[in-house]
């Protein structure tokens, strides 16, 4: 008995080692070939990072993290060597875009709740794979916790900038009387934002400045990404890529007419700016896009800015500084409440040449209250897309998308006629 007892606790022993011997190789074995790391271990990887980040400004982080396979080999895109995944114990490549591009937002601390749910959507989507810069702008000082999230959040190096007194308030040419009974009657009228101060430092900032901010003074390329926004598809390609091999320099989701109330006399200055200097507009340009008459009256049709994927050396050229320069003067941020939307879709379509300027259909996008979601029902399985088509505006009567597809000549998407 005691002799069958040995042999069953050799034979234990000797499966044991077995086992244990069995384990050691697998594991070895998954860190010594590269096996692709799934999304889910990406995004747990995330958390754990973020947990031991740096909060200085700006914060640098390593771009050795591991992504999901689905990280396109982009066209160009540098790869980098891989670091360890956390969780699978396997190593693969992260790719990490190669264009000077960043992600740019304008906020306030109040705002971070609502911006780091764009953040997740923006990494989710698109960045996790390409790793760009974020550059967070405000006319106050951010906060720990600001920084903290939002660092915890962005697979590229976060950046935090102060905007300069003088680019967010009153300029001395301007009479704050006047100003202010602007913003009076247009409060009786119900314009929104109408009677806001800090509405309009917002977009003279965003139509003249935020281009020359120092921490913008590296990049070529920006994407602009609000707070509250969503991304609805996956977005594979690098866009920044994309831009400069197509010779694209604005880009757009959703475009509208503007509240003529709040542009009254936008057109009129834009039409005496174009006289004076004749030299500015393109011979290619996109004027029939913005006016329904030969440029006598603005239609309104404006690029809704709160995305953005665009060229920072359009807005830095003379013909742009020179627009923004001329408009400031006249006054309109303030004694109307010009947007910055108008401004610089008024800008891309007199100052480039109509192909520069580039429709995003397929990267779904939304900022309350309108809904771009791609109409070819392939086009939402292949990428994705968590949209409901019936709410796609683009189709719709009041988008002037439609308008930008008539006059460019282009072909309309797959389905475009069931959400009309
Ligand atoms: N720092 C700072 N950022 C601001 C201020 N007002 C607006 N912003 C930012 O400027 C951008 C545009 O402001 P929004 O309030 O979103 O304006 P909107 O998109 O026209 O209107 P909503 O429908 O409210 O989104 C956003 O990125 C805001 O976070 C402000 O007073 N200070
Ligand atoms: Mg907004």
């Amino acid at each position: 008995m005691a002799r069958v007892n040995a042999r069953i606790i050799r034979f234990g022993v000797f499966a044991a080692v077995l086992v244990l011997c069995g384990y050691i190789l697998s594991k070895g074995a998954s860190s010594a070939y590269s096996v692709p790391s799934t999304g889910a271990s990406s995004s747990i990887s995330t958390n754990e990072k973020s947990a031991q980040k740096p909060v200085e400004k700006p914060v640098e982080k390593s771009v050795d993290k591991p992504v999901s396979p689905a990280a396109p080999a982009a066209a160009g895109a540098a790869v980098v060597p891989a670091a360890l995944n956390a969780q699978s114990g396997a190593t693969s490549p992260v790719t990490k875009g190669k264009e000077k591009a960043t992600f740019v937002s304008l906020a306030r601390n109040v705002d971070l709740w609502s911006l780091v749910e764009s953040i997740r959507q923006v990494e989710d989507r698109f960045n996790k794979n390409f790793h760009y810069d974020w550059v967070f702008l405000n006319d106050g000082d951010f906060d720990d916790e600001f920084k903290r999230v939002t660092t915890a959040l962005v697979s590229g190096t976060t950046h935090y900038g102060k905007i300069e007194p003088e680019q967010w308030g009153f300029p001395d040419w301007i009479d704050k009387e006047k100003a202010a009974k602007v913003r009076e009657e247009m409060r009786e009228n119900k314009i929104i934002y109408g009677d806001s101060i800090s509405y309009r430092h917002m977009c003279r900032y965003e139509s003249g400045f935020f281009f020359r901010h120092p921490l913008l003074a590296d990049f070529e390329w920006y994407w602009r990404v609000e707070p509250g926004i969503r991304i609805y598809c996956d977005i594979e390609q690098d866009l920044f890529t994309w831009m400069r091999e197509n010779n694209k320099k604005y880009s757009f989701t959703v475009s509208l007419p503007e509240y003529k109330e709040t542009i009254m006399t936008l057109w009129d200055t834009t039409k005496a700016f174009m006289k004076e200097y004749p030299q500015y507009i393109d011979e290619n340009n996109m004027m029939d896009f913005i006016s329904d008459d030969g440029g006598e009256t603005y239609n309104g049709c404006h690029f809704w800015s709160n995305f953005e994927i665009a060229s920072l050396s359009f807005w830095r050229s003379d013909a742009y500084l020179k627009y923004f320069e001329y408009l400031d003067k006249a006054g309109g941020f303030f004694y109307e409440r010009w947007g910055d939307a108008p401004v610089h879709s008024i800008a891309a379509a007199l100052f480039l040449p109509r192909d520069q300027i580039h429709f995003f259909e397929d990267v779904g996008y939304y900022h309350v209250p309108f809904h771009n979601c791609p109409a070819d029902e392939k086009v939402r399985l292949a990428k994705n897309c968590v949209c409901n088509p019936n709410e796609d505006f683009t189709w719709r009567g009041y988008s002037c998308v439609p308008k930008y597809y008539k006059v460019n000549d282009l072909k309309r998407p797959n389905g475009w006629e069931n959400y009309t």
